[in-house]
């Protein structure tokens, strides 16, 4: 397939269906923490959708995504099962870690998740020893690493852009510049662009409008491909915004803001979910088929928050279990 063609409008509707699916997911998840029943902090990653679809959809279960604290949306863009990461954010039994690992740790080896990740840029070492292991074993996997802006400041970032460069490694370096790391906006902790720090190691650099998932698959595709075939790492630094806070409940120990709330609602009129419905509602689909799909959502995502809170806690000796000494 030619990713640069234009997506038909299966695949136009099917990327809407996966950013909904986020959307919803978090959302909930904002409402049940208001009550109070979760223990922890959760980083909702309402606003970004449009790059973790745009990526993953070039991915399969064989190709690896290692993500950030921030992850929900990476681990359900890749396939990863809705149910199983509720429960684990609820410390579930049925959890896909048996809620060992909470929302910071969502991972599915087996749907090629290495998982989210507490360490800001903690993910970049595992995705760049996953692209090594997919070349030495020659099978056209690819690996891909979300990061944010103030990750794309960790000195790891340079020595994975060395290594991918060197041996041509399958490697995709996907920068989720949202405006902010905490309370800092970009401008005043990182220096210079995201996409020209690839240049000095002979690696493509791209920015893309990561508010348009048409916009981020076709970049992906095109360095997904070469990245396939052998020529090498691509970083891609995808321009987007967050409309939630850094973390839920941070109004109860943040004195004042660090936003200003017409930026805020200047980014939500770049909603990716609402361009894409747009788009599609301008002779793709009709109302009716969108609402179709909002249904399915909404029941899936009901389905997902009712089991998994209703599911028993892990018994004791889970602790002990998937130890290696
Ligand atoms: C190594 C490390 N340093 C600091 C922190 C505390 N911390 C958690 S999230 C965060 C900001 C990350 O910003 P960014 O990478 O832009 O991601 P975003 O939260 O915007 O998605 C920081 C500094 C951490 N978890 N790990």
């Amino acid at each position: 397939m030619n990713e640069d063609e234009r997506p038909t409008t299966a695949q136009m509707i099917e990327l809407y269906r996966r950013m909904l699916l986020i959307r919803r997911m978090e959302e909930r998840l904002g409402e049940v923490v208001k009550s109070g029943e979760l223990p922890g902090p959760v980083h909702l990653y309402i606003g970004q959708e449009a790059v973790a679809v745009g990526v993953c959809t070039h991915l399969t279960d064989r190709d690896w995504i290692a993500s950030t604290h921030r992850g929900h949306g990476h681990f359900l863009a890749k396939g990863g099962e809705p149910h199983a990461m509720v429960a684990e954010i609820f410390g579930r039994d049925t959890g896909i870690c048996h809620g060992k690992g909470g929302s910071m740790h969502v991972a599915d080896f087996g749907r090629g998740i290495l998982g989210a990740n507490g360490i800001v840029g903690g993910g970049i070492g595992l995705a760049v020893g996953a692209a090594l292991a997919a070349q030495l074993d020659g099978n056209g996997c690819v690996s891909v690493v979300f990061f944010g802006d103030g990750g794309a400041n960790q000195g790891v970032v340079a020595e994975a852009l060395n290594l991918a460069a060197i041996w041509k490694l399958p490697l995709l370096l996907v920068c989720e510049n949202n405006g902010f790391s905490e309370f800092s906006p970009t401008d005043t902790v990182t220096a210079g662009e995201i996409a020209a720090r690839a240049q000095p190691f002979g690696i493509p650099g791209m920015r893309v409008d990561g508010n348009d998932v048409l916009a981020v698959r076709q970049v992906v595709g095109t360095a997904v491909q070469k990245a396939r075939i052998g020529e090498g790492p691509s970083l891609i630094e995808a321009r987007t915004y967050r409309w939630r806070g850094h973390v839920e409940t941070e109004q109860s120990f943040l004195s004042g803001t660090y936003r200003d709330e017409k930026e805020v609602a200047a980014w939500r009129l770049r909603d990716p979910v609402g361009r894409l419905e747009a788009e599609l509602l301008g002779g793709l689909a009709t109302q009716a088929e969108l609402d179709a799909v909002r249904a399915e959502i909404d029941q899936a995502v009901e389905h997902a928050y009712t089991q998994a809170l209703a599911d028993p806690l892990p018994a004791e000796a889970r602790a002990f279990e998937d130890m290696f000494a």
